[in-house]
């Protein structure tokens, strides 16, 4: 299996573009579905260790459903499948560009909750129109056993948050032994209390919201502007997200522009718990939701021949995440 390997503000994406399983055709979401089914064992093989880390986030390009998409890619980390993932669309992009496969300017890519545009500015520089982002519930609390009474917002972004204005430990990478473990316990505690997205959706995705620490030209961001605040994600996989995150950055915007602390066009910089940044606004969609507009850059670091040999007794991965359930 040949992969591509790159990172996007330091969180790791592996695009299979060769020897990825036969999901036959149609919607991308049914094809996840067939992926999660039948071909289970792929995924670990790929994101889990020893090929991957705790943060690798696969992604299989396939043909798209849609004839007006360049290509069609389906996320999936150490626990499962994404619906669709902010950073590793700007690395997909970017090693589509180290490819030949495309060139600079607008595109369509299709995922299965829906179609993303991406802008290619320049080999690493990549600006992606998500999908509809919107907030579904404001100012919900849940006891979480050690941390007491959490309150925030569940909202889509691509993906079910949990959006936490303020963090229990400062938001520094030393802290993010204390920081994963408060977001697993908020995760445990909106299980238990049924908290879910629409339609009873798991909620699989906690993030803390802090002031900035950076100051002008961040990794990632050449804009020099002050970054407005940072973040810690905690992703399914039990790993956090080192990038940003796309997803939850647009699940973010949905909440700012509900409470009209963000107007439509205005920029806001988000930084990670590492001081990796994106770029982002929005422009209204319909029925209430918010259209987030994400700039990033990715790097191609490795070419990678996935090997998987039947006598290997680690063949399938090895999970050695935090327990997250
Ligand atoms: O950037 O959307 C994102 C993302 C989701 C999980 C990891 N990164």
């Amino acid at each position: 299996m040949l992969a591509i390997d790159s990172h996007t503000g330091g969180e790791p994406t592996r695009v299979i573009i060769e020897g990825g399983p036969d999901l036959g055709t149609g919607p991308l979401s049914a094809r996840r579905a067939r992926f999660a089914e039948a071909f289970d064992d792929v995924r670990r093989m790929v994101v889990l260790e020893p090929r991957g880390a705790g943060a690798t986030v696969g992604a299989l390009l396939c043909e798209p459903h849609d004839p007006a998409c360049a290509a069609g890619v389906i996320f999936f980390d150490a626990a499962g499948f994404l619906g669709m993932c902010g950073h590793g669309t700007i690395g997909l992009a970017a090693t589509l560009v180290y490819l030949g496969r495309l060139a600079p300017g607008r595109h369509r890519l299709e995922t299965p909750v829906g179609v993303v545009e991406v802008d290619i500015l320049g080999p690493h520089d990549v600006r992606i129109e998500n999908v509809p982002s919107y907030r579904y519930r404001r100012g919900v609390a849940v006891d979480a056993p050690g941390l007491g009474r959490v309150v925030g917002d569940v909202a889509w972004g691509g993906n079910w948050f949990f959006v936490v204005d303020g963090a229990p430990a400062p938001l520094a990478p030393e802290h993010a032994p204390a920081l994963t473990d408060a977001a697993m316990r908020v995760r445990r505690a909106l299980a238990a209390a049924g908290v879910a997205g629409e339609g009873g959706a798991e909620i699989d995705h906690v993030e803390f919201f802090g002031a900035p620490a950076g100051e002008g030209e961040g990794l990632g961001d050449k804009s020099g502007a002050r970054p407005d605040g940072r973040n810690f994600v905690l992703c399914p996989g039990g790993a956090y997200d080192r990038s940003p995150c796309g997803t939850g950055l647009s699940a973010k915007l949905a909440c700012l522009a509900a409470d009209g602390k963000l107007r439509p066009g205005e920029p806001w910089v988000q930084e990670s718990l590492i001081g990796s940044r994106f770029t982002a606004s929005y422009r209204p969609g319909e029925a209430g939701r918010i259209i987030p507009s994400i700039t990033g850059a990715a790097y191609v670091c490795a070419e990678t021949r996935l090997i998987f040999n039947d006598r290997d007794p680690f063949r399938l991965g090895v999970s050695c995440a935090p327990a997250h359930y």
